[in-house]
């Protein structure tokens, strides 16, 4: 699991040569302009990144989830705000593979793993975020077709992608009347808020999703009505892998550029690395660094796998591989004194970028909410 084989060495330097080329000459330039580069995204679907646990009939790439640990490290070390981006889409991509049908899956997925069509998740309400479970927003059956009502919010990529993953309430039996509903760009009724102003992920767009009597067919449908918690807390579990991925990629990127700097800075007659402290403020990020990853490794070797603790896993690595990520990123522009609060250092951003993966995806709370109600299990 720990050792890389030939082929995932392959796709780690695929990836990696993509990120240096076409994500990181940009990346601070999206960030100021707030640019989505959708562009180059349908590039990233061209190399395989639009399905990456995707089974390969319908354009996906088949691979397991621990390569996606690695893809998602090397795209967050050019850029995190892509890097999650292209994770959530992924997200999206893998419901529609695991709890579509085959008519759904023919359909959907071409667009969808070649990147040319984006996808949204659609989970949280401006009332329920955390306890997810309690979202309003309604589907009504009408002949063969569901009229959806409610506000979805803080909804990823909203505006621009194609195809909506919509958890709607059909039944009041808590999470067991969700369901989850495909909802495409264009339909009557589907309007977009305006787009929030970020602390940090500004090269990718965060809109309200407004539902106003929008009817689509039942057959859009993913799953059996009162599916819809259950696909929508098992695309999470990966979501939260691939967003730990990302922490690592943006703090490893500050980690390593904390060693160069301080090689290279002097103060008090030497090179700043010679204070015993800032080498073991060094040599406790790597290690800090080095422990997430091994976790984050071992949680998507369980979901590979099925193992019984996946759920358990999953949130432990989570909530480690944010908080390790945001606490390396913020300590490496530490290290780098005032110019580290400059953007031209590049690490102000990656800090920014960082702080909210501990918040979304199931905050830290809740992720702390998840381990503790298992272990009282075990
Ligand atoms: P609340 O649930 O109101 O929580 C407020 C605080 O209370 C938090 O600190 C929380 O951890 C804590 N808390 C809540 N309950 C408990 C508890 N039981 N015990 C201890 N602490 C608790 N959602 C989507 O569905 N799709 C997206 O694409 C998406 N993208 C996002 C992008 C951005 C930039 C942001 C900021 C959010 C995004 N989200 C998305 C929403 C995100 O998942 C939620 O913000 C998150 O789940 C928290 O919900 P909330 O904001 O409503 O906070
Ligand atoms: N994997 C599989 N199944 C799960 C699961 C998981 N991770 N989490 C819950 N379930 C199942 C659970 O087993 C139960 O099934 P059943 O009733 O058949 O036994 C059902 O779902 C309900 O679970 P709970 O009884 O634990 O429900 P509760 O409401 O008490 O708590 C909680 C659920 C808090 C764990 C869930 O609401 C949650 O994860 N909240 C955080 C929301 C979240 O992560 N939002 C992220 C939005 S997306 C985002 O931010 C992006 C950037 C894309």
């Amino acid at each position: 699991m720990f050792e890389r084989t030939e082929d995932q060495q392959a796709v780690v330097e695929m990836v990696r040569d993509f990120a240096a080329t076409a994500l990181a000459p940009h990346a601070a330039e999206w960030d100021e302009t707030k640019h989505f580069p959708v562009d180059v995204l349908a590039e990233a679907g061209t190399l395989g990144m639009g399905g990456i646990y995707v089974g390969e009939t319908y354009g996906g790439s088949g691979l397991s989830r621990t390569d996606a640990v690695l893809i998602f490290e090397e795209l967050a070390k050019a850029d995190p705000s892509i890097a999650a981006y292209i994770s959530i889409h992924n997200m999206v991509a893998w419901m529609v593979d695991a709890f579509g049908n085959e008519t759904q899956r023919a359909a959907w997925l071409p667009g969808l793993t070649s990147m040319t069509e984006l996808g949204s998740y659609c989970l949280t309400e401006p009332g329920a975020g955390s306890d997810a479970a309690a979202l309003a927003t309604r589907a009504v059956r009408d002949g063969d077709e569901y009229v959806i009502n409610g506000t979805k919010q803080f909804i990823s990529g909203a505006g621009t992608s194609t195809w909506y993953v919509v958890m709607a309430r059909t039944a009041e039996t808590g999470s067991h009347g969700i369901t989850a509903i495909v909802v495409p760009d264009g339909t009557p009724g589907l309007s977009f808020g305006a787009e929030e102003k970020k602390m940090g992920w500004r090269a990718q767009p965060t809109r309200q999703v407004v539902f106003e009597d929008v009817r689509v067919p039942v057959s859009n449908r993913l799953g059996e009505e009162g599916d819809g918690f259950m696909i929508a807390m098992k695309g999470l579990n990966g979501g939260r892998i691939n967003i730990g991925a990302c922490s690592l990629g943006g703090a490893q990127t500050a980690f390593e550029k904390s060693v160069a700097y301080l090689k290279e800075r002097h103060a008090f007659g030497a090179a700043l690395v010679k204070q015993q402290h800032l080498l073991f403020e060094l040599a406790d990020m790597d290690t800090e660094l080095e422990t997430a990853r091994t976790l984050l490794m071992r949680a998507a070797d369980a979901l590979e796998h099925g193992a019984p603790d996946t759920v358990k896993l999953c949130a432990m690595a989570k909530r480690v591989a944010t908080d390790t990520g945001f606490r390396v990123a913020n300590q490496a522009l530490q290290l780098h004194g005032g110019y580290g609060y400059l953007s031209e250092y590049g690490l102000e951003k990656i800090v920014r970028d960082l702080r909210v993966h501990q918040i979304l995806e199931g905050s830290n709370e809740i992720m702390r909410l998840i381990v503790g109600r298992l272990a009282l299990e075990d």
